[in-house]
Order: C-alpha cells, then sequence, then structure tokens
C-alpha cells in the first residue's frame, strides 16, 4: 500500500528552470496535484500536472497561482545578478505578493529558495551555521536576505512556515573547484523537499542547501529536527575538475569568498 501524499497541492514556481524541472520530475511522490507555475508556456501538461502562466511581479497572477496549494516550492524569481528594478520586482515585489497570497489563502507550508550568496563574503575559511550573520555578495544576495527577513516576519506574526534553503550549487555535477564545496546533488534537493513538507513542525528554519561533499562551508547541525540526511558527495567530480578546470589565483577575490564570481560582479546599471 503506498504511503499517503504529504500535499493536496504542491505549487512549483519557476518550474521551467533547472530546478523546477527536478523538481517537476521527482516530486510527483509528495502531492496529489504538482501546480507548474512560469512566466511562459510549459507545453503539454502530464495527468498530475496544473499549469498557470504569470508573472510574481503581478499581485493577481500569483494569488491565481496560491490558492488551494498546501504547499509551496518557491523557486521562481530572478537567480543571478541584475539591475535594481528587475530584482526589485522579481525577488522583493514578487516575495512580497507571494506571501500576501499565503497569508489570504490558507497559509501553505513555503521552501523558499534562498542562496549562498545571502552570506557570500563571508571568507572561505569560515564555517557558517544557521545563526551566521547574512554577508551578502550582490544585489541579488541582498535580495534574498530581504526574502528571508519577509519569511520570518510572516512566521511570527501570521506562524507561516518557510524553510529559507541557502541553496549551494544545484547542477548535474560541479563545474568549477568551488562548487566542490558548494554543491548540492538532484537527489540531495529531492531529498530536502521531502523532509520541509513532511516534517510535523517545521517553523521557519535557516537550512544550508548543500550535498555530503568532503569540504562544505556550511553546518546544519542547528537544523537536525529536520531529519535530512544528504547523501552525495562532489569529490567524485574532483579529478575531473583539477584536469578540465584551472582554479582562481588563491588570493583572489573570487577564491576568498565563498560567493565566487558574485563577489566580483559590479553594480549592474540599467
Ligand atoms: C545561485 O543562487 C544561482 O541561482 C545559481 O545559478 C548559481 O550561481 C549558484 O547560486 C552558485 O552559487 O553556484
Amino acid at each position: 500500500m503506498s504511503m499517503p501524499k504529504p500535499l493536496t497541492r504542491l505549487l512549483i514556481t519557476g518550474a521551467t528552470g533547472n530546478m523546477g524541472k527536478v523538481a517537476r520530475d521527482r516530486l510527483g511522490h509528495l502531492a496529489t496535484t504538482l501546480r507548474l507555475a512560469s512566466r511562459s508556456d510549459l507545453g503539454e501538461v502530464r495527468a498530475n500536472e496544473e499549469h498557470v502562466v504569470g508573472n510574481l511581479a503581478d499581485p493577481a497572477a500569483v494569488a491565481e497561482m496560491v490558492a488551494d496549494c498546501d504547499g509551496i516550492l518557491h523557486l521562481g524569481g530572478q537567480s543571478v545578478e541584475a539591475d535594481w528594478a528587475t530584482m526589485r520586482a522579481a525577488n522583493l515585489d514578487g516575495m512580497y505578493h507571494l506571501y500576501e497570497a499565503t497569508r489570504k489563502h490558507g497559509k501553505p507550508r513555503i521552501l523558499y529558495a534562498s542562496s549562498n550568496h545571502a552570506i557570500g563574503f563571508h571568507s572561505v575559511d569560515t564555517v557558517l551555521d544557521a545563526d551566521a550573520t547574512t554577508r551578502p555578495d550582490s544585489l541579488y544576495g541582498v535580495s534574498k536576505v530581504f526574502g528571508e527577513a519577509l519569511a520570518r516576519m510572516y512566521f511570527d506574526k501570521y506562524g507561516i512556515e518557510t524553510a529559507c534553503v541557502r541553496i549551494g550549487s544545484c547542477w548535474p555535477k560541479p563545474k568549477d573547484h568551488r562548487m566542490l564545496s558548494t554543491w548540492l546533488s538532484a537527489n540531495d534537493f529531492v531529498s530536502l523537499c521531502e523532509r520541509v513538507f513532511s516534517v510535523a513542525k517545521l517553523g521557519c528554519p535557516i537550512i544550508y542547501g548543500v550535498s555530503a561533499n568532503k569540504q562544505v562551508w556550511w553546518d546544519n547541525s542547528k537544523v537536525d529536527f529536520l531529519g535530512w540526511q544528504p547523501k552525495d558527495s562532489s569529490d567524485q567530480f574532483r579529478t575531473m575538475l583539477e584536469q578540465e578546470v584551472t582554479p582562481p589565483p588563491p588570493d583572489s577575490v573570487e577564491a576568498k569568498y565563498q560567493g565566487g564570481v558574485f563577489c566580483t560582479q559590479d553594480i549592474i546599471e540599467k
């Protein structure tokens, strides 16, 4: 007999992105229906899916996305550095619209894709836990700190639970030496989603989305209650990277700080 699904309807924003595609393909066991939200058409919809086209900057569209959902995997928004107007619309206004919609539509539990760039100007010589000070490395990182603060306020004021996951580097394999420390495998991302939407009491924790890599900069011991056990390690790719990729000079900003190249990018003025 199959286990009951923890959710009735899981909203996945950013459904056409890299992580959105993984979520669409591999989280069907978490919810009776997956509601896929994207800015563009998704093409054919599968039997267990609904599709909503909309922009996070449009409060009415976000309300339509959220209605009747009991879980939200919020992967949508601007995912790399951009000019302020673009960042504000997607990651600040968009986050506000999402939380206002959850406040008015049943307070569903949220997994918010924050980012390691909220803490990117910490040194690679430092190990951070959930209580680390934020050190955003870009407007993108600042927008992720804003999202974490918004989630915390809506938890304290309205009891809306959010897992603020500071995602490392979620790709099929690490692309550079830095990602040996920041890599998050698809399998470990899926198991993290399973725990977030299954644990009885979530609260509003800060969680580092990172696999069980040999060298990590992030410590999840303060969220042991979640019972998340990442199983994969980037070490399997170390030899390949050492043969194929030249690391940045050790005294470079890119090598010295956890945010890598994000720490070196200038503000983008439109
Ligand atoms: C992020 O948050 C980005 O969305 C992703 O594209 C990667 O750049 C990742 O950080 C990273 O730090 O590798």
